[in-house]
């Protein structure tokens, strides 16, 4: 079928979203849970794509207590220039920071601190002796992955002894999980499940697309803890997918390591080329609005998104329309010739949850990659790894949100 009209496509977007009060999302600029402007006490400063994992501990802790809190987006160095205001208050320009009553606050176990002491402990105190248990066990898995994932290896014997390591840090984690009657790691939700979900998010998707192996998929404890997560708007606000951590984390990280088995090899291509239903990224429910959501964003962004494309602009203009179209109606509608490498270029972009949340991004990937393929199988310029300045959102300004 031809493409639909930009004006066609405008009358099918009837999706709204309440930002402020509604539930957790990356696009919010202030949150108020029903309270008064006049009641926000917090500002938190955090980074604009969502991918620094310190901030969304602080996020989740935030959202998780509904403290009314305004938001402050900051460049992160691998991406862009940091704000000049932000490094008047940071001269680190490090990642999270957060006022409290005017107070400013750096490190984000300080920062989860203050609030505490400010507005509650979240299940526990993170000074408990058993919280302090669970944290350095955190740190200790962290530092299991980076050794597996972001170190060379250079023998297959290396690799091996790293996954080893790896895995008898997750193996305690799993007996801790196991302890206890409920899914998360004190039975009941607290403050430590928010300590481990970033990085432990960032595990399952960089140890399946660098080292074929399933986080989720071979340890059924995390598996229960990552299900019971998910049922929790507050988390899924926040959540990344595979795609987006597979290729923000190399600048963040100085590397990732791939090894060349054949499953690596395949979870790359899903990855990267999907289909995108079948990865484990995620595995609630798809929300019944997610082609509404993936339809209202690309057009609330779409003269960014057909600037910032290397292909000229009328080319992608109708390359885009085709994809829209085809997302609403799933019906094929070949765009013009070129079509593959500019949509394919949009499709390795496509950022969760800084755009959309994880079943939208699958719709728009898909519709992006149908249509491309209907024009040619070229690729769009391949994503870098030593940096992601492809992604200044200087290049958005004109229409953040
Ligand atoms: N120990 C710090 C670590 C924070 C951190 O490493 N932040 C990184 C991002 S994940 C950062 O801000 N780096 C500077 C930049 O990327 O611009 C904390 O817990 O807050």
């Amino acid at each position: 079928m031809p493409p639909l009209t930009w004006s066609e496509l405008a009358a099918l977007d009837d999706w709204s979203f309440d930002r402020v009060n509604g539930a957790t999302n990356a696009q919010a600029q202030l949150r108020l849970f029903g309270h008064r402007e006049a009641d926000v006490r917090v500002t938190l400063y955090r980074d604009h794509h969502a991918w620094c994992p310190y901030c969304q501990k602080v996020w989740l802790w935030l959202e998780e207590k509904r403290i009314p809190y305004r938001i402050a987006k900051v460049t992160m160095f691998c991406y862009g220039q940091k704000e000049a205001w932000y490094q008047r208050k940071v001269r680190s320009g490090m990642l999270p920071a957060l006022e409290l009553d005017g107070r400013l606050i750096t490190e984000s176990d300080d920062i989860l601190m203050a609030l505490e002491e400010a507005f509650g402990a979240l299940g526990i105190g993170l000074q408990d002796p058993e919280a302090i248990a669970l944290r350095q066990l955190e740190r200790l898995l962290f530092r299991a992955w980076c050794l597996w994932l972001c170190q060379p290896s250079f023998s297959p014997q290396q690799e091996q002894a790293h996954q080893a390591q790896f895995q008898r840090v997750v193996d305690r984690v799993e007996e801790v999980l196991q302890r206890t009657p409920g899914a998360y790691f004190l039975g009941d939700f607290s403050a430590i499940d928010v300590i481990f979900a970033p990085y432990v998010e960032r595990m399952h998707a960089s140890l399946y697309y660098y080292k074929g192996y399933g986080l989720r998929e071979q340890n059924p404890a995390l598996s229960a803890w990552f299900d019971a997560m998910e049922t929790r708007l507050t988390y899924r606000g926040t959540q990344g997918d595979f795609h987006t951590h597979a290729h923000d984390l190399p600048p963040q990280m100085g590397g990732c390591w791939a090894n060349d088995s054949p499953v690596t090899q395949a979870h790359q291509r899903r990855v990267d080329h999907g289909p995108w239903w079948d990865l484990p990224d995620a595995r609630y429910p798809e929300p019944a609005t997610s082609r509404l959501e993936a339809l209202h964003r690309v057009l609330k962004h779409r003269t960014n998104l057909i600037r910032v494309n290397p292909a000229p602009a009328e080319l992608m203009d109708e390359a885009l329309r085709c994809a829209l179209t085809y997302l609403w109606t799933r019906e094929s509608c070949p765009p013009p010739p070129g079509a593959d490498a500019a949509l394919r270029y949009l499709r390795d972009r496509v950022s969760v949850p800084r755009d959309m949340s994880i079943y939208a991004a699958k719709h728009l990937r898909t519709a992006l990659e149908q249509t491309a393929a209907l024009a040619g199988d070229r690729q769009g310029i391949p994503i870098p790894t030593q940096h992601r300045r492809d992604q200044d959102p200087a290049q958005f300004r004109h229409s953040a949100g």
